[in-house]
């Protein structure tokens, strides 16, 4: 178990050379230590909170760096206890050194996430907008800052308090109407109930709605490249991330292992597969590509179904693909006397060519536009991990009971059980009850200084 108690430091900037680095001390000893480690340029009687002091960090006599240090007061601060933190020049050495310092005072080395989980445990952010921190700092593209920050925001937070609320209102009906029956004010009858409750299931089901679109903005959108040996597919990628990433030869079964590349198009975050060619073969190297190649279908989103239209044969294209969504790339253009023929209502099939680029802005149009689901109003809040969707669909699932017992007429009791057990799946989701287990997984995701 860790201790909430004591103080905790760490470097909060990134490691690595850089202008200026921040050492985060967190805990009732902070002030403590700083007086003991930092003279300040004017004598200071008592540290103030938000104003900066300039001064020198001292190792016993000796000069180590001139620095500023902030003072954060408990609870104003990010963690919610007393917080300093030192601003020095940067360069691993001397970082370490004035960290070194910081711990052989009365402090330990924070552990992952320990400042942000800290503010969590006292109250100053709640479970989504303390994962939007990490996904703050992960971000890898616009609209996935933007919800990250919008979450941070406490958009999401509030959302979800507002339908606890509603939830929690009629529950109360109900266990007063339980309770109480001669003072029943007819507002509590089974119509009223099933109206109620269908309506707080299709706020939950809105925001399940969100969660496809929250998570392919945290954790990217999958794209798989795959077709028969030779087609093209390392060149089609090498085109896609506009990099000669992928090694391309003539000789069938070049690629092996697969090979991922993250891209951003029109804001979306895109995690492109290149595979091995999928083929019937005796090579074991090229049999356990094969099989990675269909792991790698399989989780998806969508697949590029690579041809190749220099070759005339039929297009076969195996069932594990045609499962998902795809789109069939006729590649090698370049080689053909005229245009193939394509069925101008199939929305699904572009002809390209890797060597000479035609067509591939095309191609990135047909993604984007696959991609672009619907467009959520985001300031309500979006689900963006699949924690938080896991929950809201078990809130769902407990709505559905409870409506199937309001229809049946069944007793309050049976509906006032299956509301409680929604509204707490909600509370999950922020946080409010939460198993150790959970949160302790989701802070470690988190870098050491955060
Ligand atoms: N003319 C022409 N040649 C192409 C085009 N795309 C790929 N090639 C050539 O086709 C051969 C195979 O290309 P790759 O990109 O390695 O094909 P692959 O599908 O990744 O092949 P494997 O990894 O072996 O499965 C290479 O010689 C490429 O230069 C194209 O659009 N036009
Ligand atoms: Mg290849």
């Amino acid at each position: 178990m860790t201790n909430h108690n004591d103080t905790i430091t760490a470097i909060a900037t990134p490691p690595g050379k850089g202008g200026i680095a921040v050492i985060r001390i967190s805990g009732p000893e902070s002030l403590a230590i700083i007086k003991q480690i930092f003279k300040p340029s004017t004598p200071v009687k008592e540290y103030r909170p938000n104003i900066t002091y300039l001064g020198k960090v001292f190792d016993e006599n000796e000069l180590i760096d001139q620095v500023i240090v902030i003072y954060y007061k408990a609870p104003h601060s990010y963690t919610g206890e007393d917080v300093i933190e030192i601003s020095c020049h940067g360069g691993k050495f001397l970082t370490r050194t004035i960290l070194e310092l910081v711990l052989s005072r009365a402090s330990r080395l924070a552990r992952k996430g320990e400042f942000t989980k800290r503010a969590f445990l006292n109250g100053k952010l709640d479970l989504t907008e303390a994962e939007s921190v990490v996904d703050l700092i992960d971000a890898k593209t616009r609209k996935s800052q933007k919800v990250a920050i919008e979450r941070l925001e406490g958009k999401l937070y509030e959302g979800i308090e507002g339908i606890i609320k509603e939830i929690n209102e009629l529950r109360t009906e109900i266990e007063l109407d339980i309770d109480f029956p001669e003072h029943s004010n007819q507002k509590t009858n089974h119509k009223n109930i099933v109206n109620k409750i269908q309506f707080i299931k299709n706020e939950i089901t809105r925001l399940i709605a969100t969660a496809d679109e929250g998570i392919i903005l945290n954790e990217g959108y999958r794209i798989a490249i795959a077709g028969e040996p030779n087609a093209g597919k390392s060149s089609i990628f090498n085109r896609l991330i506009e990099n000669e990433r992928s090694i391309v030869t003539d000789i069938p079964g070049t690629t092996r292992d697969f090979i991922e590349e993250d891209i951003s198009l029109e804001g979306y975050w895109i995690k492109l597969f290149d595979t091995a060619g999928l083929r019937e073969s005796t090579s074991e190297i090229e049999i356990s590509g094969i099989k990675k190649s269909y792991d790698i279908v399989k989780n998806a989103h969508l697949v590029l179904w690579i041809e190749d239209t220099s070759v005339h044969k039929e297009i076969i294209i195996p069932e594990r693909i045609k499962n998902k969504d795809y789109f069939i790339i006729l590649n090698k253009l370049d080689l053909l006397k005229s245009p193939p023929s394509i069925d101008k209502n199939c929305e699904h099939i572009v002809a390209v060519s890797a060597k000479t680029g035609h067509n591939i802005d095309v191609l990135k149009d047909m993604i984007i536009d696959k991609i672009d689901l619907e467009e959520y109003d985001i300031s309500q809040g979006i689900l963006s991990n699949a924690r938080q969707l896991s929950s809201a669909k078990k809130c769902r699932r407990s709505l559905l009971k409870a409506l199937k017992s309001a229809k049946g007429e069944s007793g309050y009791e049976f509906i006032a059980f299956d509301l409680r057990e929604a509204s707490e799946y909600l509370e999950e989701i922020i946080g409010k009850i939460t198993s150790e287990d959970i949160i302790n997984n989701i802070f470690d995701r988190f870098c050491v200084g955060k």
